[in-house]
């Protein structure tokens, strides 16, 4: 096997800090209690956290609105705890990627203050100003117009909250501060960058209108900042200035790549990035009009995407592969089955991710198989996103349970519900800032590391398969009955092995018979079950999902 760059063969875990360790009782997560953790960690067999922004900020989106880019968040420690995060996690094997988030900054941050003071200010065109009327219909995307007007009659853009605006990549300065910035974080010996929704840096120059979608009041300015017309020319001068003179790994957070976008952004002869996030799977149980116009998930779209993405990528460019982050929902509660079968399909889920081609990330929690929350009613809620979607669609007529059951399938705060360590809860001796979730009671870190059987045993075996094994680095993929509502087959394959990935969806048994799957005889690889065959066939019982070899 050639020498694979580490990244390709890593796992990565990430860590929303408010929500993972409290060491000092003020119910906010921080970097000490991450240091604390490092050793759980390092039992589950990871090799890189990514670290959600631990930045000074004013806290409007919880640290996606950066106030100082060089400074640590006060409620999160100093700078010191994060030199001896680094330094900790690094005795462990353990690299530290840090969150960038360069599309946009704080209102806060000096560089707006400045840039908003004058028209004449030399920080001016850091940021993207309007005078008169806004220039066009955009909404943002934490609702309402994505224009904030000052009293000067000057408008401001801010695709996400009025207190994140955008910043304009167009001016080379702000892009030599940015490229500074990133070198004072290398230069402290960080792993890499996960960059916040960065194929949105560069704008379409006349800012056009958006179309309006049905039951909207704002034009979707998508097509006009997303895979903007220089993004590759930003991101190779990027890769140029910064990137390359670093063994470090790189993920764009992109909504709205294609597959096209996707081998533009990572191929390596490009120089940009190592590899990107998709949405697409993430928007599969999405309606027209967004995720809060949910529906249920119909398999067969999920099985071509992750077919379309594994393919598209496999001989360039790279893939991440997830299910959950700090923004979407549980998947267990998702895709999965959080009830009954909470521990046999959380496994399930694990076995399709981590027996695809690519970089899988575990989000925090997820490997003990965390699950959504309903808390009671919306003072109990703190995500922005979630807080702005009530308001409007109040606003607009719509019942508070009628929004309350949204928030419960689609909302952020379900994946930002403290980290349950032990039956108590274990995150805080205080008051935590967002409400812990009851069934810590009987799901927690400290239950799971002790069970043999549990969803954290059952991922520590995955993430140590993928160290052994190339295939699943390397191997082919090659995606199975692809119109079966159930079930999830696909086949990799390496140097004459084969390997059959085969998972159940439902909660009904189900038989493949011989003919429609011919296997030969077969050797167990890993499972939350072992592959039970019949004369007829194999046999899938609810949520039941195994590797098999093939000879
Ligand atoms: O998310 C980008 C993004 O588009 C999200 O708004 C996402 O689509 C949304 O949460 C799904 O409804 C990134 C960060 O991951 C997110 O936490 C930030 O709020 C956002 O950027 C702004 O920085
Ligand atoms: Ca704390």
């Amino acid at each position: 096997m050639q020498q694979q760059p580490w990244w390709k063969t890593s796992v990565v875990y990430q860590i929303y800090p408010r929500s993972f360790m409290d060491s000092n009782g003020d119910g906010i997560g921080d970097i000490p209690g991450i240091i604390s953790k490092l050793d759980y960690l390092q039992d589950l067999g990871i090799d890189v956290i990514w670290l959600s922004p631990v930045y000074d900020s004013p806290n409007d989106d919880n640290g996606y609105d950066i106030r100082d880019y060089r400074a640590i968040h006060k409620e999160f420690g100093t700078m010191a705890d994060l030199e001896q995060l680094i330094e900790e996690a690094k005795k462990r094997g353990i690299r530290i990627v840090m969150d960038l988030v360069v599309n946009h900054t704080s209102d806060e941050h000096a560089w707006f203050t400045e840039s908003k003071s004058s028209p004449d200010s030399p920080y001016r065109d850091y940021y993207i100003w309007k005078q008169g009327n806004p220039p066009n219909n955009w909404g943002s995307v934490f609702s309402g117009s994505a224009w904030e007007r000052t009293e000067e009659d000057w408008h401001y853009l801010h695709l996400f909250s009025k207190k994140q605006p955008d910043l304009n990549w167009r001016s080379e300065a702000l892009r030599k501060d940015v490229y500074d910035m990133m070198t004072y974080w290398l230069d402290k010996g960080i792993g890499g960058f996960r960059m916040d929704v960065i194929n949105f840096i560069s704008k379409h120059e006349d800012l056009p209108d958006g179309i309006v979608h049905e039951g909207s009041h704002y034009g979707d300015g998508s097509p006009y900042f997303m895979n903007g017309p220089v993004i590759h020319t930003y991101l190779q001068e990027m890769n140029e200035k910064v990137l390359k003179h670093y063994d470090i790994l790189t993920v764009g957070e992109m909504p709205g790549a294609t597959t096209d976008d996707a081998i533009l952004y990572t191929k390596e002869d490009r120089h940009e990035l190592n590899m990107v996030f998709t949405f697409e799977h993430m928007d599969l149980d999405s309606g027209p009009g967004g995720k809060w116009n949910y529906k249920d998930l119909y398999l067969p779209d999920l099985k071509r995407n992750f077919e379309k993405w594994q393919l598209a990528l496999e001989h360039e460019g790279w893939n991440s592969l997830y299910w959950n982050n700090h923004d979407q929902p549980r998947i267990v509660s998702r895709f999965g089955n959080d009830e009954a079968y909470r521990v046999h399909s959380a496994k399930m889920l694990a076995l399709v991710l981590h027996g695809l081609k690519g970089t899988p990330y575990i989000y925090q929690g997820e490997e003990i198989g965390m699950t959504n929350i309903q808390l009671p009613d919306i003072s109990h809620y703190k995500d922005i996103e979630t807080l702005n979607m009530y308001n409007e669609r109040l606003a607009a007529g719509e019942e508070p349970e009628s929004i309350m059951k949204r928030i419960y399938v689609k909302g952020r705060d379900n994946a930002r519900t403290p980290m349950q360590w032990t039956p108590q809860g274990g995150f805080t001796t205080g008051t935590p800032w967002l409400a812990q979730n009851p069934n810590t009671a009987s799901i927690n870190a400290e239950q799971a590391v002790n069970d043999p059987d549990s969803i954290f045993a059952f991922y520590k075996e995955l993430i140590a398969l993928r160290k052994k094994e190339a295939i699943l680095t390397e191997g082919d993929f090659t995606l199975l009955l692809p119109d079966d509502e159930e079930l999830f087959i696909y086949k990799r394959s390496y140097q004459g092995t084969e390997w059959y990935v085969l998972a159940n969806f439902s909660q009904t048994t189900r038989t493949v018979a011989h003919e429609e799957l011919p296997l030969p005889s077969t050797q167990h690889v890993i499972g939350n079950t072992k592959l039970k065959t019949s004369a007829h066939g194999i046999e899938l019982g609810p949520y039941d999902a195994v590797i098999v070899e093939c000879t």
